[in-house]
């Protein structure tokens, strides 16, 4: 079997795909791992339409019978948010979850790997994954990093959250050559607040310019993404002190409770999720809608834009 046989892409975006129709890759681990049913499907079906509204086509990723999904169906949607033994796929997991056939949500790096083998470059999430606090000693670095690195698809994102050590995370995209840009402020953000605390590397104003600079980048044949930090909108900002206190909480009781690897991603989103009554779910829902909306936008311009 060839690569493209691994690879079932959907009418709807294959239709887009032949006819050079800007598109929007998006992520599976968000709805079977990062958020709660039904707030999951509902959030991951408005998101497709928030692309639509755009003049932008979805394609939600992930893997199924041995096949790695391009464009899913509402009733797939509704499988991957409701299911519970879905397997949170990244790079590593991808051979073991198609050969045995088992159903994967795929998270940044996994998505961003089968968006480019099917033809997409702008995806759009929630947060990536990244260097986590204490990596000095645990060397818990996100794959989202190494294959961000690598593949050339844009990602809009609304910062790092700071579940993560943001300082060294940056570092660690300064290193592999990764330009984040932060659209229209200069601090970069951090997932439920615009701030964080730290610079921005490089800011952009508009969707155009944004475009204009992954177009240099590809042209330039320098390989891998360019991330896109796009700040949650003011009125659905969490209080920084608030998610703070949350976070270090979070963290001690993966600590007591033993959580490694995979798991503490999933583990430390639930964790705050359900001790901020459920505000920091709404946050999360705001800010992906509006990482969509921005993705599309960047789209429609890149496909503007004279190849
Ligand atoms: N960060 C979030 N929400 C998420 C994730 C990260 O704020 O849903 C998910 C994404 O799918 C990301 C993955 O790619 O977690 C990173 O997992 P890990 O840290 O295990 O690489
Ligand atoms: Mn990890």
């Amino acid at each position: 079997m060839n690569k493209p046989d691994y690879i079932v892409v959907s009418a709807e975006v294959q239709h887009a795909l032949d006819n050079n129709l800007p598109i929007v890759a998006l992520e599976s681990t968000i709805i079977s791992h990062g958020m709660p049913w039904p707030q999951n499907a509902i959030t991951a079906k408005q998101v497709e339409d928030v692309v639509r509204q755009q003049g932008a086509v979805p394609a939600t990723i992930a893997i199924k019978d041995g096949k790695c999904h391009v464009g899913l169906t509402s009733e797939e949607i509704d499988y991957f948010a409701q299911t519970h033994d879905v397997w949170k796929v990244s790079i590593r997991d991808m051979p073991f979850v198609i050969s045995q056939k088992l159903p994967g949500a795929t998270t940044v790096a996994a998505t961003m790997r089968i968006a480019s083998m099917a033809g997409i470059n702008i995806f759009a999430t929630g947060g990536i994954g990244g260097v986590h606090r204490g990596a000095e000693e645990t060397m818990d670095i996100s794959a989202d990093l190494t294959e961000m690195g690598q593949t050339n698809v844009a990602i809009v994102a609304a910062g790092v959250k700071s579940i993560l050590d943001i300082g060294l995370t940056l570092e660690y995209m300064e290193t592999l050559g990764i330009p984040v840009v932060t659209y229209g402020q200069d601090e970069f953000p951090s997932f439920y607040s615009s701030k964080s605390g730290f610079n921005s590397p490089l800011r952009l104003d508009s969707t155009k310019a944004i475009a204009e600079l992954m177009k240099a980048k590809w042209g330039l044949e320098l390989n891998g993404s360019v991330l896109i930090a796009n700040p949650v909108p003011t009125e659905f900002e969490m209080n920084v002190e608030v998610i703070e206190q949350q976070i270090l909480k979070a963290l001690s009781a993966a600590n007591e409770q033993h959580i490694k690897g995979k798991e503490v991603t999933p583990f430390i989103l639930k964790y705050i999720a359900d001790n901020t009554q459920g505000e920091s779910l709404e946050t999360n829902i705001a800010l992906i809608k509006n990482n969509a909306r921005v993705a599309a936008e960047i789209a429609v311009a890149y496909s503007k834009l004279a190849n």
